[in-house]
């Protein structure tokens, strides 16, 4: 696949300064799991954003527990793709990279990544809705749906849901590293959900050059200052050479 690298984009590259990653699910579509919007979205057929919510758990706990389980099942067989292994070469590279991801797979931990904000959490953190401490559990199989605390009260996955707030300290250190970027890579996401969707144009109203990789356009696309139109294992290792990362 061939694209152009404007010069701007290949100055930001070379010349050293803070370079802000922000992803999303199309990250790891090239990893096999699935997007949340476009095709291959649905689960069982009905809409993740449906099940993605505090009050689809609270009707129906065992139905979105399957959802998650699911999901960790297919994070667990997935393997991290080039895009992945771009962004761990860019961090090992340079001292002022920084990852934001609204991925919740662990793919890019798995990649390497050591220092990776996690917008909407993780599926392998489960918070317990009683008094316990939310804490890592890797566990394929939780027995049955939902699982429950040792202390008796029901466990549900440490993701944020539509309606609920992010935890401000990752939700202010996002919004710092935007505004302190000379460059901001936005690769696979629809640009939609708030406030990740508000990184860019933060870290644009700054100074930054905004680039997005995406197939297709989103809402982000006419207001970055590159759009390339192309998969991120195909564009982020070709952005990591430019760099000069070997
Ligand atoms: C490829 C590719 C390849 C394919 N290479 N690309 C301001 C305006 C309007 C609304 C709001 C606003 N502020 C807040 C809201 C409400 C809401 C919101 O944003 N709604 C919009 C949908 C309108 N936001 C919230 O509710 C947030 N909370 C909040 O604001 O709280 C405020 C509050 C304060 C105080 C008290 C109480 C509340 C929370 C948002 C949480 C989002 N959660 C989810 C689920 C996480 C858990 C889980 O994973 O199940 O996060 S929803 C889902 O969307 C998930 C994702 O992280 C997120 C973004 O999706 P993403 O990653 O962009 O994926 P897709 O599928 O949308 O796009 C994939 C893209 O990849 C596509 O464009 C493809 O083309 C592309 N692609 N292959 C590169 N190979």
């Amino acid at each position: 696949m061939s694209f152009a690298i404007s010069n701007e984009l290949r100055a930001r590259l070379e010349r050293g300064g803070p370079i802000l990653a922000l992803t999303g699910a199309g990250v790891s579509a090239e990893s096999g799991l699935a997007t949340f919007r476009g095709p291959g979205g649905m689960w069982e057929g009905r809409d993740p954003m449906e099940l993605a919510t505090p009050q689809a758990f609270a009707a129906d706990p065992e139905t979105v527990w399957r959802f998650y389980d699911w999901r960790r099942k297919q994070a667990a067989e997935a393997a991290p793709n080039p895009a992945h292994v771009a962004f761990a070469a860019l961090e090992q590279g340079r001292d002022s990279f920084r990852l934001v991801t609204q991925n919740v797979d662990g793919l890019h931990e798995r990649a390497g990544n050591r220092d990776v904000l996690r917008l909407h959490g993780s599926l392998w953190r489960l918070r317990c809705l009683g008094d316990c401490e939310e804490h890592d559990n890797l566990e394929l199989d939780l027995g049955p749906l939902p699982p429950r605390c040792a202390c008796g009260a029901l466990l549900r996955p440490a993701v944020v849901w539509f309606g609920e707030p992010l935890d401000p300290a990752v939700l202010h250190r996002a919004e710092q590293f935007a505004e302190e970027a000379d460059l901001v890579i936005v690769a696979g996401t629809s640009a939609l959900v708030y406030p990740a969707a508000a990184l860019p144009e933060i870290a644009r109203l700054a100074g930054a050059y905004v680039v997005e990789v995406n197939p297709e356009t989103t809402p982000l696309s006419e207001r970055a200052d590159v759009h390339i139109a192309g998969s991120a294992g195909a564009v982020l290792p070709r952005l990591v050479e430019v760099a000069g990362i070997a």
